[in-house]
C-alpha cells in the first residue's frame, strides 16, 4: 500500500496521475500546506525539504517500507516499480529522463514563482513579473517545438514525462490564466492527455483536496 502525501497543486497532481494511470492501492494523506503542515517535525521527517508530494511504500525496494520525496524520482520510482509509462529503450528512457528534467528545473519553478510575484508577493515587481512570466512562455515554446515532431515528450508513447508537464501547462492556464494560442502542439497534446480518465480523475482528486481540512 502507498500512502501518498500530497495537496491541491501541480506537483501534487503529477504523483496522483501516475498512482491512477498504474491503478496504484493508495491512500491519500492530505497535507496543507497553507496552514504549515509540511513543516511539522512528522512531515519534516518524511521530507526534510517540506514540500508535497511524497509517498511510503509498505512495500519498498528490498520488501520493507520505504519513504521518498521529490515527484520526479517518485514517479521513476513507481514507472520502474510497475514497468510501465518509461521506456525500456536506452535512447527513448533518456529522451523521458531530459524533459522530466526540464519540468522539474525549468516549467515547474517558472510558472511558480510567476504565479508568487504576480499574485502572492507582498509588492508587484514588474522586472519579476516579467522575467519569469517570459521565461515560463519561452519554455512553453521548447516544449512546443517538441511536440512539433513527436505525439509526446519522449517520442510515439504517453510516459512519466508527459504526467509530470502536463498539470504545470494545466496551471499554466488556469491559475496564472495564459493562453496556449501561440503553442498550438501543446494544445492539441494538452486535449490528448486530458482524454484520459487516469488524469481527469487525478485532476478532480488533487483538486478536492483544497476541501479538507
Ligand atoms: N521539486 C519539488 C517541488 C515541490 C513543491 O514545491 N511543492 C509545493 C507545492 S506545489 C509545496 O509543498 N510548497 C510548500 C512550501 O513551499 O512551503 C517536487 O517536485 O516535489
Amino acid at each position: 500500500m502507498i500512502t501518498h502525501y500530497s495537496w491541491s497543486t501541480p506537483n501534487g497532481m503529477k504523483t496522483q496521475i501516475m498512482l491512477e494511470e498504474c491503478a496504484l492501492p493508495h491512500v491519500i494523506e492530505p497535507v496543507p500546506i497553507g496552514k504549515g503542515a509540511q513543516n511539522t517535525p512528522a512531515y519534516r521527517a518524511i521530507n526534510p525539504n517540506g514540500k508535497i508530494p511524497a509517498i511510503r511504500d509498505s512495500d519498498g525496494p528490498d520488501g520493507r517500507p520505504f519513504t521518498l520525496f521529490e515527484s520526479g524520482a517518485i514517479l521513476v520510482y513507481l514507472a520502474e516499480k510497475t514497468g510501465r509509462f518509461l521506456p525500456a529503450d536506452q535512447a527513448a528512457r533518456y529522451r523521458a529522463l531530459q524533459w522530466i528534467m526540464l519540468q522539474m528545473g525549468g516549467l515547474g519553478p517558472m510558472i511558480g514563482q510567476f504565479h508568487h510575484f504576480s499574485a502572492s508577493a507582498p509588492e508587484k515587481i514588474p522586472y519579476a513579473i516579467d522575467r519569469y512570466r517570459n521565461e515560463s512562455a519561452r519554455l512553453i515554446g521548447v516544449i512546443d517545438g517538441r511536440l512539433a515532431e513527436s505525439p509526446y515528450l519522449a517520442g510515439p508513447d504517453y510516459t512519466i514525462a508527459d504526467m509530470c508537464t502536463w498539470p504545470w501547462v494545466r496551471s499554466w492556464q488556469h491559475t496564472v490564466n495564459q493562453t496556449l494560442d501561440a503553442a498550438p502542439n501543446v494544445k492539441r497534446w494538452y486535449a490528448a492527455i486530458y482524454a484520459r480518465a487516469a488524469v481527469a480523475k487525478a485532476e478532480a482528486v488533487t483538486l478536492a483536496l483544497r476541501n479538507q481540512s
